[in-house]
């Protein structure tokens, strides 16, 4: 809020103190400590039939070697106009054509990719090729190389999500352009990536925990396989964490991904959290309830969920699969997690 000293009264002991470069706390506590946060965005939805076109204009308007990424941002317009999709992430999607190449770069900033329509694609992440089949989630953490080949004989499509807001507000990005030319970079095999294929093994002298997974692809059969076991929740969802296997804590320190099966028919009961979630729809129909909004959604769309905005979800017409990137990670880092049930 800006000052209600007004400037007329010159003996106004706020006035002095603010031109002294010194607030009262008395006078700013409201503003400054708000009593529960209130997230700038209202929740959103991206339909995937109002993307899908600007993704097959993007692929014929736009020559892959002209830019960095032909990714295409889902924006909330309540950050006026700010590369935002919800507080601290950014949800995208990428489309390659056979052929295409995305040059390699690294990046202080988290990302990750989930395979929707993506078979025969890679990713190279710090010289192991991550193969892209469907439900597919490849980690580039901080600071890992990466690049993007379409190898197949079809049009190829993923959703991306990234902190680049968050890396932003603490202005700590760093970009490294890698070398477009070079084959090295594109001609390897999985390399390390053997190492941690194998859920609950790990060789004994595996090197202490890195900051975040040292494990970049979790397949989607293995993701589905674990759905299908895990036991329900009392209100019929079965959630899966993906996890960083030499810690069994978050994929990364600021981002954080997680699965869920939702039975048809049965909402989830009501919950909001601290942090911020985008989820994307992998499979089915239904409809949330975040905050005051209700969406409707289907395969390939994708929503926001502010935080602290109690959410509930239900599957209609059979289960529904959504995929969900979340800072939840980073939240607790800083010991702001938590969680209320309605
Ligand atoms: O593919 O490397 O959607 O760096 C945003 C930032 C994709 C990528 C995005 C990225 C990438
Ligand atoms: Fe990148």
């Amino acid at each position: 809020m800006a000052s209600a000293a007004p400037a007329a009264k010159p003996d106004d002991f706020v006035a002095q103190l603010e031109a002294a470069n010194l607030h009262p706390l008395w006078d700013r506590f409201r503003t400054i400590t708000p009593v529960r946060p209130q997230a700038a965005d209202p929740p959103f939805l991206w339909r995937w039939r109002d993307i899908e076109p600007f993704t097959e204009r993007a692929v014929s308007e736009v020559p892959i070697n002209d830019v960095e990424r032909r990714a295409l941002i889902l924006v909330n317009p309540a950050f006026g106009g700010d590369t935002v999709t919800t507080s601290n992430l950014i949800g995208a999607f990428t489309v390659l054509d056979p052929g295409d190449r995305a040059r390699p770069h690294r990046h202080t900033f988290a990302a990750i990719r989930f395979a929707t329509r993506a078979a025969g694609a890679a990713t190279i992440v710090n010289g192991r090729r991550c193969e892209m089949q469907d439900g597919d989630l490849i980690l580039t953490p901080p600071m890992c190389w990466h690049g993007h080949i379409n190898e197949s004989d079809h049009r190829i499509v993923w959703f991306d999500a990234a902190n680049i807001p968050l890396v932003r507000t603490l202005d700590a990005n760093f970009f490294e352009p890698g070398d477009p030319s070079s084959n090295q970079f594109w001609q390897v095999d999985d390399g390390d990536e053997k190492l941690w294929a194998e859920s609950g093994l790990a060789g004994a002298d595996a090197a202490p925990a890195p900051a975040h997974s040292p494990k970049y692809r979790y397949p989607g059969e293995a993701a589905r396989r674990l759905l299908a076991a895990l036991p329900a929740g009392t209100d019929g969802a079965r959630t899966l964490r993906y996890t960083n296997p030499a810690t069994g804590g978050a994929v990364m320190p600021a981002l954080d991904c997680y699965a869920v099966r939702l039975p048809s028919g049965k909402p989830t009961r009501p919950r909001r959290v601290t942090c911020n979630m985008i989820c994307l729809v992998v499979s089915g129909s239904g409809q949330s309830s975040v905050g005051e909004h209700t969406f409707r959604w289907t395969q390939n769309d994708v929503f926001s969920i502010p935080h602290w905005n109690f959410v509930s979800h239900t599957a209609s017409g059979g289960d529904a699969d959504l995929f969900i990137v979340s800072d939840r990670s980073a939240f607790e880092r800083l010991d702001l997690f938590r969680e209320e049930y309605q």
